[in-house]
């Protein structure tokens, strides 16, 4: 079997025992590479004076990791520049919060060429390559202009946006040639992959056929891989001593209210602001229901250093605050907004705890907090997911209540239908959920991706 070199931005250690506390995707690309062998490979988090190259080694847990420091300039134009202040807007459809600096395109180009260089020595003949993010687009063409042979991959977590929409951005042609650099490269859905395909037929003359996908002559294989949980870890953790002490923090703090509940990074794709008018339209169209529940959402902040991200905060923390200034009573708050991170385990028994999840983003490669919520219910008396139809996941969870997070209107009827729902109607639907959360694991994700990897190339044109 090849060695694995996973390659991402950040890079997830190991702690301890089989998983810690860690998220699913470093659950499954750990057993993976328990499995294969090989390293994980990426920025360690930490700056210096002056780029090294020096990789530091960890190994524990059965995983190798090596990690290398960068500048702080690369962070601002590389990280805080290029992926999150132009890539992650523009390829969640928000062309108005993009920004195009020259700086930041130098900055990632500097970066993926130091990945490059510096991981360049840790790649063995045999070895399966396999690249993750936004944030690395270019690498595997610059591997390949390193001399690398190597099968690699790319897996792209974020939507792939409409043609017309990228080509906003300056170099668009360059980034989109890159990914032909790889053997395989894979999103979420079928939406973002008709969007690769449309452009590359449509702005680079190219054709598709089947899975292969051919420009400028060169065929790649191009997947639909949805990216799924640890769901028996979940579902294990929902039943955690800590899981049942949330569960029941939560009770005592809202009896006999219905509970609501949301857990999203604070970033603007994830639909907050439309999510507390959707509430608010619920609390103003059925004056009978307030008072009847409570909805809790939990936004641990994320990417703090790029202004986007304190605009949304000073935003929602206004928001949230005009909400309870006009329906709050003696005894009841209608929003509780945390902004603060809890361990998996209590998360999951917030959301057993939950009458209703709304998991609403306005763009979402996929959304995993859909999946733990549905992993994390009482079989026997399950609770209803609200998801937008703008979710990567709702293409698999039809069985959900779809939304349109844009509509406070239909947010605000969704709410209703599912506080009402009979629980038979919460338990049919619930198994479907279940069953496909359960099928589509990220262990079977991460199959899915490397058995294209290990596969034969299509023939080079
Ligand atoms: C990107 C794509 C895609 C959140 N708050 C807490 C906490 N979380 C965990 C959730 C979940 C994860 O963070 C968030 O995952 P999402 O999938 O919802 O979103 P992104 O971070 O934007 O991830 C996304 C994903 O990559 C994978 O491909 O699904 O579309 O944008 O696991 O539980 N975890 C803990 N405490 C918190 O307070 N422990």
């Amino acid at each position: 079997m090849s060695r694995l070199i996973v390659i991402s931005n950040r890079v997830a250690v190991p702690k301890g025992g089989e998983s810690g506390n860690q998220g699913g995707l470093a659950v499954a690309l750990q057993a993976a590479l328990r499995e294969h062998g090989g390293l994980w490979f990426g920025w360690s988090g930490d700056t210096v004076e002056s780029f090294t190259g020096n990789i530091h080694r960890h190994e524990g847990a059965g995983v190798t990791t090596a990690t290398i420091d960068l500048e702080e300039q690369d962070i601002d134009e590389y990280y805080n520049g290029f992926a999150n202040r132009t890539l992650w807007p523009l390829f969640h459809y928000r062309i108005d919060l993009t920004e195009f600096e020259r700086d930041f395109a130098g900055g990632y180009a500097r970066v993926n060429d130091r990945f490059a260089d510096t991981v360049l020595p840790l790649v063995g003949e045999e070895d399966l390559v396999w690249v993750h993010d936004y944030h690395l687009i270019p690498l595997g063409r610059k591997l390949r202009e390193r001399g690398v042979s190597n099968r690699i991959g790319f897996f792209l977590h974020t939507p792939w946006p409409p043609t017309r929409l990228l080509t906003a951005l300056p170099s668009h042609r360059q980034l989109v040639e890159s990914l032909f650099a790889y053997d395989v490269v894979g999103f979420h859905t079928a939406d973002w992959l008709d969007s690769f395909h449309h452009y590359v037929t449509s702005m680079m003359g190219g054709t598709v056929d089947g899975e292969t996908v051919t420009a400028d002559g060169r065929s790649i294989r191009a997947i639909v891989a949805p990216i799924g949980i640890d769901t028996a870890e979940y579902e294990a953790a929902a039943e955690s001593a800590e899981a049942r002490f949330a569960r029941d923090r939560m009770h005592m703090s809202a009896t006999g209210r219905a509970l609501v509940v949301g857990v999203d990074r604070l970033d603007y794709s994830k639909g907050l602001r439309e999510r507390f008018l959707g509430y608010q339209r619920f609390l103003a169209n059925h004056p009978d229901r307030r008072g009847l529940t409570s909805f809790l959402q939990i936004a641990p902040p994320s990417r703090e250093k790029v202004d986007t991200y304190q605009a949304i905060r000073t935003d929602l923390d206004a928001l949230s605050g005009s909400i309870n200034g006009e329906y709050a009573d003696i005894d009841w708050t209608p929003i509780r907004y945390v902004n603060r991170g809890y361990p998996r385990e209590e998360l999951a028994g917030i959301y057993r705890s939950a009458r209703i999840a709304l998991v609403t983003p306005l763009r979402d490669g996929m959304n995993l907090v859909a999946k733990e919520f549905v992993a994390a219910q009482d079989p026997t008396d399950p609770g209803v997911l609200v998801l937008s139809v703008f979710a990567g996941a709702a293409q698999q969870m039809t069985e959900a209540v779809l939304v349109n997070p844009y509509s406070a209107e239909e947010m605000a009827d969704a709410i209703v239908t599912a506080l009402a729902m009979p629980r038979e109607e919460r338990l049919r639907r619930w198994q479907a959920l279940i069953e496909g959360v359960r099928r589509e694991d990220v262990f079977w994700w991460c199959g899915l991706f490397l058995d294209a990897l290990e596969a034969k190339t299509p023939e080079l044109v």
